[in-house]
């Protein structure tokens, strides 16, 4: 058992997930629909900090200006009598036909139009509601056929949007910051942005690159075959994590969004240490909300929604007792001394040495003796991973 959540651990859940009804590719909705208020006071109850949500999940597409209003106020009056928070929000450009093609990169110019003002009407929502994040994820921006899309336009496209979005929220003065959300594949064939390393160098080329950041998910990254902590922290060397979604997925397949800890446990306790904790090197933390981007499995009833919610904050906090008894272990420590763990973190070069100095330096080519202090002497890497699989299993501590 892992002790109860509270708002402190900044726990948050996106509106879709809760509210998903079942329905896939195959078959129509198990579960009725989820009222909002409901979802609110269900989620302070477990103890869970924030909800996030895309525009669509509020209100309906076309609902008139009134009935948007009267579902923003209502939320607004659940969150004050709660206290759950919006940490983040996100703009549907996938779910209505028009989309088919994209929104911000699609090849018919109305529907980027449309697409840009769906979004900006829905920035000063997330800042009305002091949501911090703003979300992209392009679903729908991508193609199936090679010859339909040019994608060197549809990326100058992206950045027309991404920029007009920034300038949006820095004239407005809003404390909003954007993250990008990649995933290789599905709902299209090839999505553009497919993974984080390609969403991070496409952020150098924006007008404003400090206000955009990654929100990677741990399905996404391993729908591509990656290492989903290993990316987010190249993400936090970057500076660039500003968001991020848990959930589970086994390997590479359709995007299954299970509880967090359901799908690659290994990985998850890698991810949870280095998010509690920075890497073993002395690296930063993650101080941002811990959302749970999942996907309540579709032979769920309510009951099991509730069961798959307590579910990804119970492995969540399990997995932080057990990274914080891994790095309190004495044997820990003195095996990552040993792997020469910590030894990453002194620079290669002394103060102020440069190519000369290096070069004249005998100790490090001349007189470095090889065959003397390495052949056949191991790192120990395989002791130490086999040290965190036994604290991750509970068998030690
Ligand atoms: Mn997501």
């Amino acid at each position: 058992m892992s002790r109860t959540p509270t708002p402190a651990d900044r726990f948050s859940f996106g509106l879709w997930t809760i509210g998903y009804r079942g329905i896939d590719p195959f078959g129509g909705p198990t579960r009725s629909a989820m009222d909002t208020r409901y979802a609110v006071e269900k989620l302070a109850e477990l103890g869970a900090a924030g909800l996030t949500f895309h525009d669509d999940d509020l209100f309906p597409f076309d609902a008139t200006d009134a009935a948007r209003r009267t579902e923003i106020d209502r939320l607004k009056q659940a969150l004050a009598d709660t206290g759950i928070t919006v940490p983040m929000v996100t703009t549907n450009l996938f779910s209505h036909p028009v989309f088919k093609d994209g929104g911000f990169t699609s090849n018919d110019r109305a529907v980027r139009r449309f697409a840009l003002r769906k979004v900006l009407r829905n920035l000063d929502l997330a800042a009305e509601l002091g949501a911090r994040t703003f979300v992209m994820w392009g679903g729908r921006e991508g193609a199936e056929h090679d010859a339909a899309k040019d994608v060197q336009q549809a990326l100058a496209r992206y950045r027309e949007a991404a920029d007009l979005l920034a300038e949006h929220v820095t004239e407005r003065g809003y404390d909003l910051r954007f993250a990008l959300e990649p995933k290789p594949n599905e709902p299209r064939g090839d999505i553009l942005l497919p993974t984080l390393g390609h969403a991070l160098a496409f952020i150098d080329s924006l007008e404003r690159p400090e206000l955009f950041g990654v929100n990677p998910e741990v399905g996404h990254e391993q729908m591509a075959g990656l290492n989903y902590a290993a990316g987010v922290a190249q993400a936090l060397y970057h500076g660039k994590l500003f968001h991020l979604d848990l959930n589970g997925q086994r390997g590479i397949k359709y995007d299954q969004d299970l509880v967090f800890g359901h799908g690659d446990l290994h990985n998850a306790f890698a991810l949870v240490d280095l998010l509690e904790h920075g890497g073993p090197g002395g690296t930063p933390a993650y101080d941002g909300p811990r959302h749970f981007d999942f996907k309540p499995a579709r032979t769920e009833d309510d009951a099991g929604v509730w069961d798959s919610v307590r579910a990804n904050m119970a492995n969540y906090l399990l997995l932080a007792e057990r990274a914080a008894a891994f790095r309190a272990d004495p044997e820990v420590q003195e095996a990552l001394a040993a792997s020469k763990v910590p030894e990453l973190a002194v620079p290669t070069l002394a103060d102020g040495e440069g190519a000369a100095a290096l070069l004249a330096d005998r100790t490090a080519f001349e007189d470095f003796d090889g065959a003397a202090h390495y052949d056949g002497r191991g790192y120990g890497f395989v002791r130490l991973q086999q040290l965190a699989t036994e604290h991750l299993m509970g068998a030690r501590g």
